[in-house]
């Protein structure tokens, strides 16, 4: 019976779909998010890197995927979790021409 109950679980997903997520990298660089439009599945995580030597602070509107780094000084790393399927704008409180394009699958 617990292996049918693990093959189940394998089956639908509840087990194999945290070995599938990955971790994403973009960087903030030149008032620009590089690359500026990504792909990325739920559960996955981007991680947003600050190669300026100037503060950024990255924030969505999109309340399924809400992230707001706060002021996220030149070096510091922070994490976006992929909570919900939509694509959704990620921008920057002090640089309103940073734009990137997050499209979830
Ligand atoms: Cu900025």
């Amino acid at each position: 019976m617990a292996e049918i109950a693990l093959l189940s679980a394998i089956l639908s997903g509840v087990l194999f779909t945290p070995l599938l997520a990955s971790e994403h990298v973009v960087d903030q660089l030149g008032r620009k998010f590089i690359p500026s439009t990504l792909n990325v599945k739920v559960g996955d995580t981007i991680r947003l890197k600050n190669s300026d030597s100037f503060a950024h602070n990255a924030y969505t509107d999109d309340y399924q995927n809400e992230f707001d780094s706060g002021m996220q000084k030149s070096g510091e790393d922070t994490l976006i979790n992929i909570k919900a399927k939509t694509h959704f704008k990620v921008q920057c409180a002090i640089h309103p021409e940073m734009l990137l394009h997050i499209e979830v699958d």
